[in-house]
């Protein structure tokens, strides 16, 4: 099951919410800043002990003081104009993090819009990426999926997209 939701990742009581995270995995702005503030510091400690993660990958902690159990960080690729395989690294983030949250048990899972913030990658491009990677690895595996969406937008783009 698909869901949309308009608002703040970090209020979400589901078993895992993801971040879109750098490299690094040691904290920045966007969602990220707002993860490790409403996390508290524990979240960092641990991210120190996971030696960064790679552009497409996901990487798992605990949640601390958030409503989620866990946090799932990815790393989504920095638009640089479409021709760098951002599209398959996109597509990469949410099936990673997908495919952790399974070995982990997770049964819920919410997703922000990996790369349109600060990494710009074309929102309509990104929107088709996520809900065709989601609705792939859903028709096989049982998970609950809800797409948290802070922006106008974004919001619109996914309901048109997923009609609902
Ligand atoms: N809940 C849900 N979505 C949010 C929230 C929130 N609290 N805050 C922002 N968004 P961005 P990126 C949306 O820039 O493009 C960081 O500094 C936002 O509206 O957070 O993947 C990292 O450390 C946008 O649609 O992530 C990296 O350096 C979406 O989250 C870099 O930014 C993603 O925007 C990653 O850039």
């Amino acid at each position: 099951m698909i869901q949309l939701i308009k608002g703040d990742i970090t209020q979400l009581k589901v078993d895992a919410i993801v971040n879109a995270a750098n490299s690094s995995l040691l904290g920045g702005g966007g969602v990220d800043g707002a993860i490790h503030r409403a996390a508290g510091a524990h979240l960092l400690e641990e991210c120190r002990t996971l030696n960064g993660c790679p552009t497409g990958k996901a990487k798992i902690t605990k949640g601390y003081n958030l409503p989620a159990k866990y946090v799932i960080h990815t790393v989504g690729p920095v638009w640089q104009g479409g021709n760098n395989n951002e599209a398959e690294l996109l597509a990469n983030c949410y099936l990673n993090s997908l495919r952790l949250a399974l070995k982990h048990n997770i049964r819920s899972i919410a997703f922000p819009n990996i790369s349109t913030g600060a990494y710009g990658y074309p929102k309509d491009q990104a929107a088709e990426i996520a809900i065709r990677s989601v609705q792939n690895f859903i028709s096989q595996n049982k998970l609950e999926i809800i797409f948290v969406i802070f922006d106008s937008e974004n919001f619109h783009l996914y309901e048109q997209k997923l009609r609902l």
